[in-house]
């Protein structure tokens, strides 16, 4: 069985433990695929003086050369994105049209970071005194330490390594024990663009880890995607060591469906949006929230097709819905489901473990749909993470309004309507970091920003320019060339 390494300084290491774990294919869990260090705080240390030390001169890198070794590592995922693909489907489940997209992501994102070096900008604000010349620009901090969730395996961490790299820090990357694999090809990667040793490492292991990281002194930034319980902590944590974290949380999405939308297109939405990936996204459509005149009709027009979506190995190109990740996810929804035919639910279809053939070699969740969902009842209110989708009944278009924004999470939103007025309405009201009008809760494009409000962030956005936010410090610098003493705010008035 193959045997891993981590990525620190340039080299690839064995844990100092010496220990590892095995990562199994939730499609088949005969299928082993390999065995990732479980590492503990020496490699963490290791990790981050190698970052701490390559910060140095990173950070005097101009940034268009850096951006340079970015448009690098964009090709190369280009040119392996078949082979990362499968290796990703294999590790996590999704089918891979899912994972070639997720690269995709990644690829897109590189791009954009790459421009971004050559933009950067900072501003310029005359003075109040003569001359005098005020400017601001942005400022790397150091060592950033990134934690992501398995569901976007090489996408998600893209967004923060790339742009962090992009403004003059270097990484720690943790990814989730989960997609150890993942973290290694996003380390190959990497180290084939060129980028010098120290820049971007990785350190494969188990969720312990990240509190090593957000802990360790010498790591100034955190990107955090993953639970809001963990994220929180995290989050605890930072406040004390006086930390900026970024943190993107989970999600409860609603997709709304007025009775004058395009009805195949809303039906279409919601599956995509409620079962693509499994549910396992924290952008999934989670709650259907359908007006009462097309209730009845709509729920049994996607049931049906709900019941059709064709469930397998990702790696068959026939596959719609992989497994779920690992067998507490698997329990979570078996759980879940439990939890609202005893709250009163009215379950539609699915709502058990698929064991059908081969299903029974996996984690496979039939994608279930409830019904008659109140906004007291859990099943409304948490995040499952799993392909289970709530539908509630709305009275009219504030109704409705009002149940999407009756939620602690704000991440993702969605409404289907051919009425301006309701969907412009929709835009101002729904609270959420993200609105999409004619179209599913899930597809965010790499260069806009991204994040939540509410239980889902911190503020913070990742994705287009406002992630240089997270991971740039503001340096004001005022130039007096007036060749006398100047005191703002007496001289000159
Ligand atoms: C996530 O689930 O953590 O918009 C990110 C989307 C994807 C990203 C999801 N582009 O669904």
């Amino acid at each position: 069985m193959e045997k891993f390494k981590n990525y620190i300084n340039g080299q690839w290491v064995e844990p100092k433990s010496g220990k590892y774990f095995q990562n199994i294919n939730p499609a088949d869990l005969s299928d082993i695929v390999g065995e990732f260090p479980e590492s503990g705080q020496d490699d963490v240390n290791d990790a981050v003086a190698a970052a701490r030390d390559a910060f140095k001169f990173w950070k005097k890198v101009p940034a268009p050369k850096r951006g340079d070794l970015l448009r690098k590592a964009g090709d190369i995922f280009a040119a392996r994105k078949d082979e990362i693909a499968r290796i990703m489907t294999r590790e996590m489940g999704k089918p891979v049209f899912e994972t070639k997209g997720d690269i995709q992501e990644a690829i897109d994102t590189a791009y954009y970071a790459a421009s971004e070096t050559r933009r950067l900008f900072g501003f310029n604000a005359p003075s109040e005194l003569v001359d005098k010349m005020n400017m601001s620009f942005r400022t790397p901090i150091g060592v950033v330490g990134v934690i992501t969730a398995f569901n976007f395996p090489i996408a998600v961490p893209s967004w923060k390594i790339l742009p962090a790299i992009a403004a003059g820090n270097t990484v720690v990357y943790k990814p989730s024990k989960d997609v150890p694999h993942a973290g290694v090809m996003f380390a190959e990667v990497m180290e084939e663009a060129g980028f010098p040793a120290g820049v971007f490492n990785v350190v494969l292991g188990k969720g312990y880890m990240g509190n090593m990281i957000v802990e360790h002194p010498d790591v100034k930034v955190i990107g955090f995607t993953g639970s809001t319980g963990i994220g929180v902590k995290l989050g605890e944590i930072c406040g004390r060591l006086n930390k900026r974290i970024s943190l993107e949380m989970g999600g409860k999405n609603p997709q709304i469906v007025m009775p004058d939308a395009n009805m195949e297109l809303a039906l279409d939405g919601v599956l995509w949006g409620a079962f693509g990936t499994t549910g396992q996204r924290c952008t999934a459509t989670s709650r259907l929230i359908l007006h009462k005149d097309i209730y009845d009709e709509f729920i049994n027009m996607l049931a049906d097709k709900a019941t059709k979506l064709i469930l397998g190995n990702g790696l068959d190109p026939k596959t719609q819905v992989g497994p779920v990740i690992h067998e507490a996810q698997l329990n979570t929804c078996i759980e879940y489901t439990e939890i609202g035919l005893k709250e009163g639910a009215r379950l539609v279809c699915g709502g058990k473990r698929a064991t059908q053939g081969d299903l029974a070699k996996g984690y496979f969740f039939e994608p279930t749909i409830f019904a008659d969902v109140t906004r007291d009842m859990r099943l409304f209110q948490e995040e499952i993470f799993g392909p289970i989708l709530s539908v509630t009944k709305a009275d009219s278009f504030e109704h409705a309004i009002e149940l999407a924004n009756d939620i602690e999470f704000g991440l993702s939103s969605s409404i289907y309507t051919k009425n301006v007025n309701y969907a412009f309405q929709a835009m101002n009201l729904i609270e959420a970091g993200i609105t999409y009008i004619n179209a599913p809760t899930i597809g965010a494009e790499a260069h806009m920003p991204f994040g939540g409000v509410k239980g889902t962030g911190n503020g913070h956005r990742e994705g287009g320019w406002t992630v240089f936010d997270i991971f740039t410090e503001w340096k004001t610098v005022y130039v007096d060339f007036s060749d006398k003493l100047q005191r703002a705010q007496i001289d000159n008035y």
